[in-house]
């Protein structure tokens, strides 16, 4: 069995105050996800910022970071629609008519730290939707039990026309599911058959819950997105430490690491 490794470089929160290694830039995005992929990575999720560093949908600099990524390596781009927490739901739908190879589906509203994430659910369906019809495969983002439920409403729905299904399962975000190995055997085991799934572990417990989504037979993402440190105290400098000890955990668990065809081919994406 082989894993598939994502690299998450940047998120929509944290700064350079927090951690001067966060790429922000395209060209900066773009060398993070090439040294990654070197590393193993299969899949680049990414977030785009402007350049007073702030999240942004701006479709050139979305274009610009997948021409960067694409002139370095072959890694799968998954555009988040997530974006940051100020940017208008509209302005971040629109970022999938680049065609990434996958984007993300958040598929509910929560509070999410400090801030609140809207997802409103006619929006959400109008994304999913066009996402079918562009062929850009959602990565369905599950903070929260219902959010299973309103994911497979969809499914039934007819608008996510996307098997296998691809989901992550979020834990650690303030406002959504807390990180603790109780609340993700819960959620994997009510996974529909065939899903495909990653841990994404937020913050401090983001080794323990990485180790034990591989352990259960998930994939996983790695990256300054999901934890700023390599250890308590101890900035990462960089998202590669964190790829290569992801790698490490896998090889030490016997299982090979996913290629970017083979990638491609388990998530059933269609070819460009
Ligand atoms: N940082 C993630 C937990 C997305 O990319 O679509 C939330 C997020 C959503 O960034
Ligand atoms: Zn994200």
């Amino acid at each position: 069995m082989s894993v598939v490794i994502t690299v998450a470089p940047t998120g929509p929160i944290a700064s350079k105050a927090d951690n001067p290694h966060l790429p922000t830039q395209p060209v900066e995005i773009a060398d993070a996800v090439a040294e990654a992929h070197a590393a193993g990575a299969a899949v680049a999720h990414i977030h785009l910022r402007d350049h007073q560093h702030r999240p942004t949908a701006d479709l050139a600099i979305g274009r610009r970071t997948m021409d960067l990524i694409a002139e370095r390596c072959p890694i799968l781009v998954q555009l988040s629609t997530g974006v940051g927490l100020d940017v208008p739901f509209a302005e971040r739908a629109a970022l999938i008519e680049l065609r990434p190879r996958m984007a993300t589906l958040n598929p509910c509203s929560m509070s999410f730290g400090s801030g609140e994430f809207r997802n409103p659910p006619a929006d959400v369906r109008r994304l999913a939707a066009r996402m079918a019809e562009l062929g850009v495969k959602p990565e369905l983002e599950i903070y929260d039990t219902g959010h299973l439920d309103a994911c497979l409403r969809l499914r039934d729905e007819g608008l996510l026309d996307a098997e296998p299904l691809q989901f992550s399962l979020v834990l650690g975000v303030a406002g959504g599911m807390a990180a603790t190995p109780e609340n993700l055997l819960a959620m994997v085991r009510r996974l529909p058959e065939n899903a495909v799934w990653q841990v994404i572990a937020i913050g401090r417990r983001n080794l323990e819950l990485t180790a034990i989504g591989l352990a259960l037979g998930g994939n996983a993402r790695a990256g300054l997105e999901d934890t700023l440190y390599v250890r308590k105290g101890e900035l990462s400098p960089g998202s590669l430490p964190l790829v290569e000890r992801t790698v490490g955990l896998a090889g030490a668990l016997d299982l090979g690491i996913a290629g970017v065809e083979e990638t491609a081919a388990r998530l059933g994406l269609t070819g460009r």
